[in-house]
């Protein structure tokens, strides 16, 4: 059974995370299954997609499949990771990708949210940027995308503290576009998809792109990159990265010893 079940009407694809039993958590499967979806809808010449949940769940998506990091001396969240196909096919699908939110947003799925184009989402949604909690070492690519739509400010808290920030503020830092009562969230959204697909879509496939070459216009020296590599590595080797993965699979708070 597909883990996101898809849709086409009207110029619109829809796609739906369906794994309700791990809370949506992005496993490889879920992603190769989002990021097929993503190419039946280009191939079916949608104008826009949105990207939902079922509705009225608690959690969106729980983010990285905490499962399948790897352990070992190894990088978890390498170029191959799925996530990072996620977030590509996301960012270059040819037309915009709304991300349609009820519920909690962990970690990976929140850098998943925001590397879509529109974020609509009810006020008891939460988005939550985790990598503290567990001792992961963050994607370069995925603190980056985060520096181009967060202040420095917001986005120090939320690595920091890796607590959930409400959909309220996430409105006010212009992390989200809009907040809806949930029994308004569908017909807003796909009232905003209808206008999208009614517009020129090689005018609006220009200007996505436009947006995403020039965001990424920030050259990085080899040696910037090999020094953010080393910091990588003697996180993911270390033993508080093996202390926050085992503490999440024992259901208990992490004791980091900073080593
Ligand atoms: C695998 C899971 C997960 C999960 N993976 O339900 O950005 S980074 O660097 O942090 C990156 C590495 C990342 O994205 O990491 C993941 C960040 N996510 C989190 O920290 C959230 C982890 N999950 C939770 O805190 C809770 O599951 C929430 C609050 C989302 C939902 O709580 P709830 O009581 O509704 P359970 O915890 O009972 O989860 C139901 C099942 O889903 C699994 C979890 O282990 C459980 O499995 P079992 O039924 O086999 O016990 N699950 C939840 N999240 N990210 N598996």
């Amino acid at each position: 059974m597909s883990l996101v079940t898809t849709d086409f009407k009207d110029h619109m694809g829809i796609l739906t995370l369906n794994h309700p039993e791990k809370r949506n958590a992005l496993s490889k499967a879920l992603i190769q299954d989002l990021v097929s979806g993503l190419r039946e809808m280009k191939q079916a010449g949608a104008r826009t997609v949105i990207l939902r949940a079922p509705q009225g769940v608690q959690v969106w998506s729980a983010g990285h499949d905490i499962q399948e990091l790897t352990v070992g001396g190894h990088d978890p969240q390498t170029y191959a990771d799925p996530l990072r196909q996620a977030v590509r096919a996301i960012e270059r699908f040819p037309a915009p990708v709304i991300a349609m939110i009820e519920g909690g947003v962990w970690g990976g799925a929140c850098e998943m949210v925001m590397s879509c184009d529109l974020i609509f989402a009810t006020p008891e949604s939460t988005f939550a940027i985790t990598p503290a909690r567990l001792g992961v070492a963050y994607s370069i690519d995925g603190t980056l995308n985060f520096m181009k739509t967060v202040g420095l400010p917001l986005l120090r808290e939320m690595l920091f503290t890796a607590d959930p920030i409400t959909a309220e503020r996430a409105v006010q830092y212009g992390l989200i576009n809009h907040i809806l009562p949930a029994d308004e969230l569908e017909r807003f959204t796909f009232g905003i998809a209808g206008r999208i697909a009614r517009n020129s879509p090689l005018c609006i496939s220009l200007l996505k792109e436009e947006l995403r070459i020039l965001a990424e216009a920030h050259p990085l020296t080899p040696e910037a990159f090999e020094r953010l590599q080393n910091l990588r590595r003697a996180l993911y080797s270390s033993e508080d990265y093996q202390e926050g993965l085992q503490a999440f699979f024992q259901k208990r708070t992490p004791d980091f010893k900073g080593r």
